[in-house]
């Protein structure tokens, strides 16, 4: 940190406080090698949340820029995503009113594409549109000692990676213990799915790996344990995939954790062979599924081999312990309900550990502007530009599953209903037997947040039993097994007396209730 106040502070307003920017250490890491020696010294990075008022921010970033001093340039350097877009215009706006001199960076994938109507390009001095690891240094050198820039907009220049100074150093202590630590060992992607920014990407660029296996031995050496990789596709070059993992096996501990995102329909068994190699709890897999249906993966130019895929999710599911996080994209251009329902129960049916239901949604920049009219997409105007019909779906429709979408993270992928699920959606087809109790739930409540645990519970219990004709002692059980486990301590009305002195009573309770629904199948006959 400077004595003095900082001639350029970096700034960002991240998802969550455990979300660190990766982004601004790049900037912040190459500020020496690209701007000038001693401009990595007079440069802070202060990152916020969305969460964070405005005006907290705004007072925060004057008071680490100081008062101002005649003829003397500061800096303030902002990452703008789709996330913080909003919040960041604002912050931009007040900060211009209160210190008119100050010049403003913007950086960043919101504002690197179809910027040009964008208020806080407006607001702002100068935009640096794709990578900014050698041009942010450049361009505060040439704002601080001159010659000063000709354009407002300039296009990042993309050095070869070697000429990036990493940026693993400026991860602080605090960072370290408190914050997942996103780490990159390539950029870019070489397919071309529509929908992505990375789409735009020509290929995917490797960083050497030698170094860069350096900075994660420094940075697990300093205690980091929980590394989460942005590569758009880890397992793209088996060799590195392999050499990273067994970097990681040669370093097991039992709070280990490592984050990767995969294609699913590319994993060769040398690369299954090590895979099978990690304990429990080590490994997390987001493998993006999107969308089973060819015509439509087609007319969104996602290439996938959905029989690979389903062999490969099938076989991380029986054989491995990493934990899969699958996602599907509801609403792309040609795709139905049912063709959705058709994909959803076909993944269902491999049993990852989660699905992740997400809305499409309509990236500045990315190609799939060129379906608008002909599949009939229609787009909220504003970030984070969220599907709200198409011509396959219509506007209700998209609501129904906005609906259907939270609860299932609810319900399913928080993990606390996993017998009840099971039984709930134990029909011919999962989707039409979970939307049809969304669609209740949603009657019932009128609402998809504030939900306890709780309440969740007792409305389980009335639809299996009141709506779906199961058995209510059964269904009593499946739900205190589930509340038990999830480690919930309240006390959900159709579990009333069941739970009363329940660190003694728990084990008894569950055999108790076994014993019960035993007696009453028997008597069934
Ligand atoms: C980590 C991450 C997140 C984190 C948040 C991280 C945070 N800091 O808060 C989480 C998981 C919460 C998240 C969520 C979402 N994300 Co996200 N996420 C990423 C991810 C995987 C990594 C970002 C990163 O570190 N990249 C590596 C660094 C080096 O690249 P970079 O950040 O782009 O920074 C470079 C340049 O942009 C530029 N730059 C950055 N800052 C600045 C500042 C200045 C001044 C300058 C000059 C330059 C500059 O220079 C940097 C170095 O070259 C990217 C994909 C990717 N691999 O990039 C998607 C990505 C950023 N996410 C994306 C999206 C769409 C989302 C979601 C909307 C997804 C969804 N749910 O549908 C949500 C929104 C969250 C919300 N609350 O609304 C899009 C962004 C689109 C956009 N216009 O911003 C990306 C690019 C993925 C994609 N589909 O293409 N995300
Ligand atoms: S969705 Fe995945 S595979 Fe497709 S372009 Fe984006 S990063 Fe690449």
């Amino acid at each position: 940190m400077p004595s003095s106040p900082p001639a350029i502070v970096l700034s960002t307003l991240n998802a969550r406080y455990i979300h660190a920017s990766l982004g601004l250490r790049y900037l912040l890491a190459n500020m020496a090698r690209h701007g000038g020696a001693n401009l990595r010294a007079h440069t802070v990075l202060r990152e916020f949340t969305i969460a964070r008022r405005v005006e907290e921010i705004v007072a925060a970033l004057l008071a680490e820029l100081g008062e101002p001093v005649d003829n003397t340039t500061q800096i303030v350097g902002f990452g703008v995503y789709i996330w913080n877009v909003l919040p960041t215009t604002e912050v931009v706006r007040q900060l211009k009113l209160a210190r008119p001199a100050l010049k403003i960076v913007l950086g960043g994938p919101e504002v690197s594409h179809e910027w040009e109507g964008e208020e806080i390009v407006r607001l702002a001095d100068y935009l640096i549109t794709g990578w900014g690891d050698v041009s942010f240094p450049r361009l505060c050198r040439a704002l601080l000692h001159g010659p000063q820039p000709l354009t407002k907009v300039i296009c990042g220049e993309q050095p070869a990676l070697e000429e990036i100074e990493l940026p693993y150093t400026e991860y602080s202590a605090d960072d370290l213990a408190h914050r997942l630590l996103y780490v990159e060992a390539s950029r870019g992607c070489p397919f071309k799915c529509e929908f992505c920014l990375s789409a735009l990407d020509k290929t995917a660029w490797a960083f050497a790996l030698e170094p860069f296996l350096a900075a994660l031995e420094a940075l697990y050496q300093r205690g980091a344990r929980n590394f989460k990789f942005v590569d758009r596709t880890f397992n793209l070059k088996i060799d590195s995939s392999l050499t990273i993992l067994q970097f990681f096996l040669d370093r097991l501990t039992p709070d280990l954790f490592l984050h990767f995102e995969v294609i699913p329909d590319h994993l060769p068994e040398r690369l299954k062979a090590m895979i099978a190699r990690f304990p429990p709890g080590v490994l997390q897999f987001e493998v993006g599924i999107q969308t089973f249906n060819p015509a439509v993966q087609q007319r969104i130019s996602r290439r996938q081999d959905n029989e690979k895929t389903c062999a490969n999710v099938d076989w991380l599911a029986r054989h491995s312990h990493a934990h899969l996080h699958t996602d599907l994209i509801f609403g792309l251009p040609g795709e139905t309900l049912a063709s959705f329902a058709a994909g959803f129960d076909r993944l269902y049916a491999l049993r990852p550990n989660e699905i992740q239901l997400g809305l499409l949604k309509r990236l500045r920049g990315t190609p799939l502007a060129r379906h608008g009219v002909a599949a009939g997409m229609v787009y909220d105007a504003q970030p984070p530009y969220t599907v709200q019909q198409t011509a396959a779906v219509d506007a209700p429709t998209v609501q129904r599953f906005t609906r259907l979408a939270r609860y299932w993270d609810l319900l399913a992928n928080s993990g606390r209903f996993k017998e009840s699920l099971a039984v709930l959606l134990g029909g011919p087809s999962p989707f039409a037997a979970f939307l049809a109790m969304a669609d209740w739930l949603w009657q019932m409540t009128d609402r998809t947040s504030g939900l306890t645990p709780e309440m969740l519970v007792d409305h389980l219990f009335d639809y299996l039993t009141k709506v779906a004709g199961r058995e209510s002692e059964s269904v009593r059980r499946m739900l205190l097994a589930d509340y038990l486990a999830s480690g919930a301590r309240a006390n959900p009305a159709c579990l009333q007396g069941l739970l009363k002195d329940r660190d003694k009573s728990v084990k008894w309770s569950i055999r108790v209730l076994a014993q019960r629904q035993e007696r009453h199948s028997n008597a069934g006959g």
